[in-house]
């Protein structure tokens, strides 16, 4: 189980984020810091994993549920093409600790892999 995290708060309600898509098990937001045109987080509403390792081997349907997710954004934001990037590891450069998928299309920042 993970600790509670900023992304967990998200998911209660407690910090307000601009939601731009829900399913039954995950939701999607803007990242507040956008690296590219579209910069999306999607996000599992559940708190049980921190990396998308742990994601895969304890609920794979929710993994292709981001999945899916992030393909709809990308069609609905820009034009169906996307990069998807999990950071995995805090020398990776995850700072959330909460599974979380970046979506990112449209124009990107040089040389950026968030
Ligand atoms: P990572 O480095 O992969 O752990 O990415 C975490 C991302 O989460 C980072 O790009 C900034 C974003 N982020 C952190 N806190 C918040 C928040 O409170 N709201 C939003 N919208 N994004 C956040």
């Amino acid at each position: 189980m993970a600790t509670e995290t900023v992304f967990g708060k998200i998911v209660s309600g407690e910090i307000p984020v601009e939601i731009l898509a829900e399913t039954e098990r995950v939701i999607a937001f803007p990242d507040m810091n956008p690296q590219a045109a579209v910069h999306v987080l999607v996000i599992p509403k559940s708190t049980e994993y921190q990396n998308v390792v742990e994601l895969a081997a304890g609920d794979p349907e929710t993994l292709a549920e981001m999945i899916a997710v992030a393909q709809r954004l990308a069609d609905e934001l820009a034009e169906g093409e996307f990069r998807l990037i999990f950071n995995t590891g805090e020398g990776a450069g995850q700072t959330v600790f909460h599974v979380h998928a970046h979506v990112l299309a449209g124009a990107f920042k040089e040389h950026s892999l968030v």
